[in-house]
């Protein structure tokens, strides 16, 4: 089967690029370590130059134990540089660039399907595949050749799959291959959503004990969105022209600011809880934005700094959001982005995962908006506001 992505077990990634993936393709050069994304010519179209951000910003990774490394990572590092300066976990920086490449194929596919009828699908090797089905493929394979992944695990098919790396110093990947799927043909946004576990349990775990987690995200840009365990902040990558991902932005807070995304809003008509609290933003004037791809609508959140995502549950409109593939590795790319999570009493990152295919309700955002959610919703909320946020009333 052939992917365009080959990694190497011992760190090096291998462009293995055929002609059908001309577009938007890396060159060996982009993640060898000597590659210093401020060297890059513009490949842009009209002939003006890729604008190169300076490095504006720096973060501190936190001290890992063992060393008193302190790294900086910098706006406008390519991945490569970026991961071997957050964290010493060869393995780990593997994971994250060969999941790197799966994205950066899986956009292509993406941005060159045909939609017709009820699936959008592309020519994978001498198939033709429905485009989810197609990204589940790229990365079962990218977790294959990390060669540092003992279980994968897909939204698609809720079964442990043996990667066959190690478990122990290993890890293993929970993945939503790409959530939204059926707003392909609308030319939604779409995207892969992906959590990282040491070792070789996805269940009677947490969202907490994630090294890492991360987000795909296929619109009118390609961004890969990641947080690692101990580095602070979401940290957000471009895809270039040239193929390579380009760090432009760290997250470190959320603020407050009236924007909402409210998913399965057909449970107002039995949850009066969940009513009151629509009729909160929308009296006070919140902005609506909502696309119903829950990557896009989470990221905003991320992006913008501000904002409330939420998918609420009712007697007759179940909690459809899966805890594994979803739920956590966006409540962990928000709480590192100095956000907050709530299943309605607790963050999403404190629920264990019991089975494959728990499933839970739940909202993203600042922290006077969370702590509005739970106060409306169940009457009080476990975080404390300097002042009352006036939940709706
Ligand atoms: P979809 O079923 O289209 O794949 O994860 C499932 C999901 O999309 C989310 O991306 C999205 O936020 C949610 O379902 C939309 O649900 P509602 O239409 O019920 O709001």
């Amino acid at each position: 089967m052939e992917t365009g992505i080959a990694c190497c077990a011992r760190g090096a990634l291998l462009p293995n690029v055929s002609s059908q993936h001309s577009t938007g393709l890396v060159s060996p050069r982009s993640v060898s370590p000597s590659f210093s994304s401020r060297s890059l010519k513009s490949s842009s179209l009209f002939g003006e130059s890729l604008r190169i951000m300076p490095p504006r910003s720096s973060l501190k990774a936190s001290k890992s134990k063992n060393s008193s490394l302190v790294t900086k990572c910098e706006i406008g590092d390519s991945l490569e540089e970026f991961l071997t300066k957050a964290t010493p976990d060869k393995g780990l920086i593997r994971l994250m660039m060969c999941m790197g490449e799966a994205l950066r194929t899986i956009s292509f596919k993406v941005r060159t399907a045909s939609c017709g009828g009820t699936a959008c699908v592309n020519s994978f090797g001498d198939e033709q595949l429905a485009v989810d089905l197609l990204a589940n493929n790229v990365l079962f394979e990218a977790l294959k050749y990390s060669h540092i992944v003992k279980y994968g695990c897909s939204e698609e098919v809720p079964e442990l799959q043996d990667m066959e790396g190690p478990a122990e110093g290993g890890f293993s990947v929970a993945f939503d291959p790409l959530d939204g799927s059926s707003i392909v043909d609308t030319n939604f946004t779409v995207g892969t959503i992906f959590g990282v576990w040491p070792g070789d349990k996805l269940t009677g775990v947490t969202g907490r004990d994630q090294v890492a987690a991360a987000m795909g995200i296929f619109g009118p840009r390609t961004t890969y969105v990641l947080a690692l365990k101990d580095l602070p902040g979401t940290h957000e990558f471009l895809l270039l022209d040239e193929g390579k991902w380009q760090h432009v932005k760290d997250t470190t807070e959320i603020g407050e600011g009236k924007m909402f995304s409210p998913g399965n809003l057909r449970a107002t008509s039995d949850n009066p809880d969940y009513a009151k609290l629509i009729d909160y933003y929308v009296r006070e004037k919140y902005t609506l934005r909502y696309t119903g791809g829950m990557v896009p609508d989470v990221n905003q959140i991320i992006v913008k700094e501000k904002g409330i995502f939420t998918n609420v549950a009712s007697p007759s409109a179940k909690a459809k959001l899966r805890l594994l593939f979803e739920v956590a590795p966006l409540g962990f790319l928000i709480e590192k982005a100095g956000g907050y999570s709530s299943d309605g009493n607790k963050s999403v990152l404190d629920k264990v995962i019991n089975s494959l295919d728990d499933r839970t309700q739940v909202a993203y955002g600042s922290k006077n908006e969370i702590i509005r959610f739970e106060e409306t919703l169940y009457g009080s909320s476990r975080l404390k506001a300097p002042e009352p946020v006036g939940a709706a009333a």
